[in-house]
């Protein structure tokens, strides 16, 4: 019978678990975002809605996927740390990867109305030819996703620490830029000129004196990104050194600017990593 016959077709597929006893984290970042956020006009450097619903999209996998402890989200991307000793899958990485991309994308899409409103563009919402041509898929949002093992509980906080240092440094910048563009009518190749090379320090003293902006003062979501986790046990927020004095955040969306990794983590991984300008924002 064509069961039988066509069975071996399986051995074609090959085993993929992750390394046993190790932290299972699974990033998300979505595609095309450069243009995805100039198509529906995000605010820039940082557009709340973007960003709540990313915490929302975030949440809901954490409620659907309870081996899922703990995510950290910035920019256009969401990591999920799973429990360490997760058999979930078997530990499969395709199962894995692809069971939280999917599950993020889903939200995202299904909550978007929610997070953008009626009054702004509706997903996908423009005409069939300039949906087809656009290169976004339609308008719609889609995500990329893959699994890295951490061994230690160090190599997890400096993991974390690299992606909190990317949104600061990422931040700073953006928000400089465009206080430039926006507010100091500069051209985006004026203020992209004068920023190259720059410190931290030279992004702070432009913002405070020019536009008296108090970098520190921004909103720590914007400054630190976002954390969605479960109750997890205190010896693991502890050891990851997240806050979690706001217990009304446990397990929800950290909608209220709220500290995440902790002052220590956070410094330590950017103490010295200043390169200048990161040209995220810069093209548009
Ligand atoms: P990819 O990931 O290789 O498919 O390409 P992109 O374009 O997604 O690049 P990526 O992920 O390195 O950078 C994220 C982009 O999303 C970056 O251009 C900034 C943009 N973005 C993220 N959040 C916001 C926001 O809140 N406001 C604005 N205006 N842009 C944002
Ligand atoms: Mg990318
Ligand atoms: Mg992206
Ligand atoms: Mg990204
Ligand atoms: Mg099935």
């Amino acid at each position: 019978p064509a069961l039988i016959r066509f069975e071996y077709t399986r051995a074609f597929e090959r085993p993929d678990p992750l390394l046993p006893n190790t932290w299972i984290v699974v990033r998300v970042d979505g595609r095309s975002f450069h243009r995805l956020s100039t198509h529906y006009s995000f605010a820039k450097p940082n557009d709340i809605r973007a960003i709540n619903l990313a915490n929302a999209a975030a949440s809901a996998v954490l409620r659907s996927l309870p081996d899922l402890v703990f995510a950290y989200g910035q920019s256009d991307e969401y990591s999920f740390v799973f429990e360490r000793a997760t058999a979930l899958f078997e530990r499969r990485e395709s199962k894995l990867v692809s069971t939280v991309v999917s599950c993020f994308t889903a939200n995202y899409c299904f909550l978007w109305d929610k997070y953008f409103g009626e009054s702004a563009e509706g997903l996908g919402g423009t005409s069939p030819a300039v949906r087809l041509d656009d290169g976004l898929g339609g308008g719609l949002p889609t995500f990329d996703g893959r699994a890295v093992c951490y061994p230690t509980m160090t190599n997890l906080r400096d993991y974390l620490s690299w992606r909190q240092a990317d949104c600061h440094i990422n931040n700073l910048y953006n928000t400089t830029f465009w206080a430039m563009v926006l507010r100091g009518d500069m051209g985006n190749k004026e203020a992209e000129e004068e920023l190259k090379g720059s410190f931290s320090k030279d992004k702070n003293e432009i913002l405070f004196s020019r536009f008296g902006i108090n970098y520190n003062n921004e909103p720590e979501m914007f400054k630190k990104g976002n954390v969605v986790y479960r109750d997890v046990s205190p010896s693991l927020q502890s050891e990851l050194q997240f806050n979690s004095a706001d217990n009304a955040a446990q397990f929800g969306v950290l909608d209220a600017a709220t500290p995440v990794l902790s002052d220590n983590s956070h410094n330590a991984a950017t103490a010295n990593t200043d390169p200048g300008a990161p040209n995220q924002l810069s093209k548009t």
